[in-house]
């Protein structure tokens, strides 16, 4: 066999294995959501005839011509029962582009279209474009918004690495013909994770923000912004408020940015977003859920203390190590959810829910008391609970529990 023939047999049927691997849930998990065992995006899901030349008579060595190097946070939408990722591809050259990968199941078996998204430009072309979060609004229109980055035109000669974020917008009755929008204009110098809600509030827009003074330090910008927009085909916000700031000594100490557009629940809007800290190795991005009024969804009504999923495993390893990070959630009629989580800046994963335990977990989770001390008396006061409880029950399993204590 020529090496042609012997590496496409090994590629092809090394895909299908992978695009076919079932994904079970790991149980029992924490109660709070269910890890899939495997990703559901990794650059391997790439179609091979994105990255290789497969005609012979031009590649003799069946070698990639353009790599894909990854393929990680992903807008999430689900239409008529099939489950859509607009999911952030790069590849080996650092540019990132949308592409459409579906699954009936919205746990395994994703494939992606034949063609990534053809996004039109502005009259100032994008350099890289980015985290997509899909809104289905009630004016008819999935409305798609990135991080549109370019290059700092107020830099230093030799300074190759300023950049500037700002929010791009596009819309789409079908996830295949774009309609690029002006990009949002705000007060603020740079914006990324800007997210729309799928309901006008005052007969407007409402769009969450992330206000930035740099590229990568939100600096002054507080935290996540809620700002109403008269017309997306024009979008202005002018007036941000912080409805989710930043704090100290906390998950969310550096940054902070808003997930997917809010789940609607019977008691409130739910928030899946990301928070930052520093620490001695860079960066680290987990996950946190919170709450906001349905009357005022700019009003914050819940805000259980700590990370809802944060890197383990294999998820701590990859581009840009210790990030888990979220821009894609699908809810289905009967209230699972799924949470499309991305690792590292390099794969795709999901976490399993309902709308009844994230929103069980989000009014019943204590907030952060910020100190160590008043962290040790919220946990005392479980303690003391559960001791009381497992003194009285009869149950065995919880009989055993009671009896591993030290006494
Ligand atoms: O590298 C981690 C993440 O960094 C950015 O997020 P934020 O704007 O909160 O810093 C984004 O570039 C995101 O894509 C990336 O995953």
């Amino acid at each position: 066999m020529s090496t042609y023939e012997t590496r496409l047999s090994q590629l092809v049927e090394q895909q299908e294995t992978l695009l076919s691997r079932p994904n079970p849930p790991v149980e029992p998990g924490n109660g709070i959501f269910s890890r899939h065992e495997y990703p559901v995006l990794t650059e391997k899901h790439a179609p091979l005839f994105w990255s290789y030349d497969l005609n012979p008579e031009t590649n003799p060595f069946l070698m990639e011509r353009i790599g894909v190097h990854c393929a990680f946070n992903s807008g999430a939408i689900e239409i008529d029962g099939t489950y859509y990722l607009c999911a952030r591809v790069e590849g080996n050259d650092r540019k990132s582009f949308f592409a459409i990968a579906e699954s009936p199941n919205g746990v395994d078996n994703f494939r992606f279209w034949d063609h990534p998204v053809t996004m039109p430009e502005t009259e100032i072309p994008d350099t890289n474009v980015y985290d997509m979060r899909l809104t289905k609004h009630e004016d008819g229109w999935i409305y798609g918004l990135f991080c549109t980055e370019r290059k700092d035109p107020n830099a230093a000669p030799f300074d190759l690495s300023s950049a500037v974020a700002q929010c791009g917008i596009a819309r789409t009755k079908d996830l295949k013909t774009w309609e690029r929008l002006p990009d949002l204009k705000t007060s603020s110098a740079q914006q990324r994770n800007v997210v729309l809600h799928p309901e006008y509030v005052d007969g407007q827009y409402a769009l969450y923000t992330r206000p930035q003074d740099g590229f990568i330090d939100a600096g002054s910008g507080g935290g996540i912004g809620w700002g109403l927009c008269k017309d997306m085909t024009n979008a202005v916000v002018d007036k941000q408020t912080i409805i989710d700031s930043r704090e100290y000594h906390t998950i969310k100490e550096v940054k902070n940015g808003q997930g997917d557009a809010p789940i609607k629940t019977p008691k409130g809007w739910l928030h899946i977003a990301h928070g930052v800290r520093g620490c001695a190795s860079g960066l680290r991005y987990v996950i946190y859920a919170f709450m906001t009024s349905l009357e005022d969804p700019s009003k914050l009504t819940y805000a259980p203390g700590g990370f809802l999923i944060a890197p383990e495993g294999e998820e701590l390893v990859g581009d840009v190590m210790n990030v888990a990070f979220t821009n894609g959630t699908i809810v289905t009629d009967d209230g699972k959810v799924y949470i499309y989580y991305a690792s590292s800046d390099t794969r795709l994963h999901v976490a399993t829910s309902t709308i009844d335990q994230l929103v069980d977990y989000v009014i019943n989770t204590p907030a952060d008391p910020l100190y160590s001390a008043k962290c040790v008396a919220q946990r005392n006061e479980l303690i003391d609970k559960n001791l009381e409880f497992m003194a009285k029950s009869e149950n065995a399993l919880i009989k055993k529990i009671e009896s591993q204590r030290v006494k």
